[in-house]
Order: C-alpha cells, then sequence, then structure tokens
C-alpha cells in the first residue's frame, strides 16, 4: 500500500519480527455488536489538555483488572506523552493481562508507522482522528489497518468531518467535545447520528458521566460510550467502572 512510512526500513523490521505483531486482534467491532455486552470502551487516561491532572496514582494493572470486571466491551489507553502523560508500556501492560477484550490504542495517528507500531504493541484497534487527516489520508491509513487485521475507531465532530469518510461498515466515534473549544455538547451528537447509515456502528465518545445517558443514547442508535475521566478522576476508576454498570 502506498502509505507515507517515514521510518527506517530497520525500525520497521523490528516492529513487524516483534512477537505481538503475530497474534490474531480481537473484534471491536463483533464486541460492540454483542447483544449481551455493556457497549462501554473504558479509558485509561492521567491527564489530558482541558483537566489537567486526572489521576497519578491509579496503575494500569488494577484499572485494567477492575474495567475486566465490569465487563467492559473494549479498552482505550491513550500512548500520547505529550497531552495525556500516557506511553506505549501501559499499553503493553494492559495486554498482559488483558486477553479478552479489544484494546484501542488512543494517539494522534498520522504516519502508516504509528500504525504497524499499534499492531506491533499488541493493540487490537486504532483510532483515525478526521479533523486531523485528509479523506486520502483516512482512506490509506484505514487500509494498511485493515491489511493488519486491526480495527479503526473513526472519529468525527461535525458533518464536515463525516463527509470526508466512507460510511460503509465502519465504526464511527462521535466526539461530544470539542477538540479547540472542549465544550461537550449531547444534542450535537445526537444530531449527526443521524447522517450515519445502519450499516456502521456509532460509538458516542465523551463527558458521559449518568448510565442514564447511556440508555438515552441507545435509543438514538448508538452501541459504544466511551468514556474516561468519569472513571479516573475517582481513586478507584475499575470499581467506579463496576458501579456504573450495575
Ligand atoms: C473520553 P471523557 O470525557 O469520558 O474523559 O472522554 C474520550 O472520549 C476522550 O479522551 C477523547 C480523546 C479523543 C482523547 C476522545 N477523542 C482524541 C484524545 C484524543
Amino acid at each position: 500500500r502506498e502509505v507515507a512510512l517515514q521510518k527506517t526500513e530497520v525500525e520497521l523490521k523490528r516492529l513487524v519480527e516483534s512477537p505481538a505483531f503475530k497474534r490474531t486482534p480481537i473484534s471491536l467491532m463483533d464486541s460492540l455488536r454483542d447483544p449481551n455486552g455493556t457497549g462501554i470502551i473504558a479509558e485509561y487516561k492521567r491527564q489530558s489538555p482541558s483537566k489537567g491532572i486526572i489521576n497519578d496514582t491509579s496503575t494500569i494493572q488494577e484499572v485494567t483488572e477492575g474495567y475486566l470486571e465490569a465487563n467492559v466491551a473494549a479498552q482505550s489507553i491513550l500512548t500520547d506523552k505529550e497531552f495525556f502523560g500516557g506511553t506505549i508500556l501501559d499499553l503493553v501492560q494492559a495486554r498482559e493481562i488483558n486477553n479478552t477484550k479489544p484494546i484501542l490504542r488512543k494517539d494522534f495517528i498520522v504516519d502508516g508507522y504509528q500504525i504497524v507500531e499499534a499492531k506491533a504493541i499488541g493493540a487490537d484497534v486504532i483510532l483515525l482522528i478526521a479533523a486531523c487527516l485528509t479523506a486520502k489520508e483516512l482512506k490509506q491509513f484505514g487500509n494498511l489497518a485493515e491489511d493488519l487485521g486491526l480495527d479503526v475507531l473513526y472519529e468525527v465532530h461535525n458533518q464536515q468531518e463525516l463527509d470526508k469518510i466512507e460510511l460503509d461498515n465502519k465504526i464511527i466515534g462521535i466526539n461530544n467535545r470539542n477538540l479547540k473549544t472542549f465544550e461537550v455538547d449531547l444534542e450535537h451528537s445526537i444530531a449527526l447520528a443521524k447522517q450515519i447509515p445502519d450499516n456502521c456502528i456509532k460509538v458516542s465518545e465523551s463527558g458521559i458521566s449518568d448510565p442514564r445517558t447511556i440508555i438515552g443514547l441507545r435509543e438514538f442508535g448508538f452501541q459504544g460510550f466511551l468514556i474516561g475521566e468519569n472513571f479516573m478522576k475517582t481513586e478507584n476508576p475499575g470499581f467506579s467502572c463496576k458501579e456504573f454498570v450495575k
């Protein structure tokens, strides 16, 4: 595939030969479609540009265990250091414990190398943010992920971004938070959801803090719910997730 792979061939070779590269990824699509599933994609996030430090004491291991006990549909892990205080090691350590649920590598993907790297560190799903990429890049990166057996969560915030994506059999995340103003608006997401065909899976992202919100969102066809801060801001995120799911 014609993807901008800006790293050296030696580095790529090292990734492709890593043991995790050979594992078969777990499907987020299947997990979100499971009628007995919770639909919750629970996030591990130490800090964020809008909130500063959220949690710098809970380890990835204890949070992963708690999220699995809560029967989450998937785990999301920020691997971006600069803005979110995450590391690749967080994902590697979560994978050591989690063998059953898909793990989303949450990062700003701007190069095909990061997609190969995602697979090599044990991720099952990558995030492609439509606001940061052209329609052509979305397609190329999506194809590369597919070739590697990874699922893609395409993230949009408005109609213009949605128009960049070919809407067939895709997982579309609508970010309730405007990445420029940090403002959260669920109504806006619900309006946008109507523009997405039924063969796609709709995920609602950000600002969810009440189980009743999920009941409401399901009525509008959402099957996935990405939740970070509401769990991470508590002393025991795994326990908070279990309580939320009950
Ligand atoms: C989680 P919240 O409000 O529950 O912590 O949001 C997740 O949606 C948010 O972290 C997020 C994000 C992103 C982070 C959504 N899209 C893109 C970094 C990059």
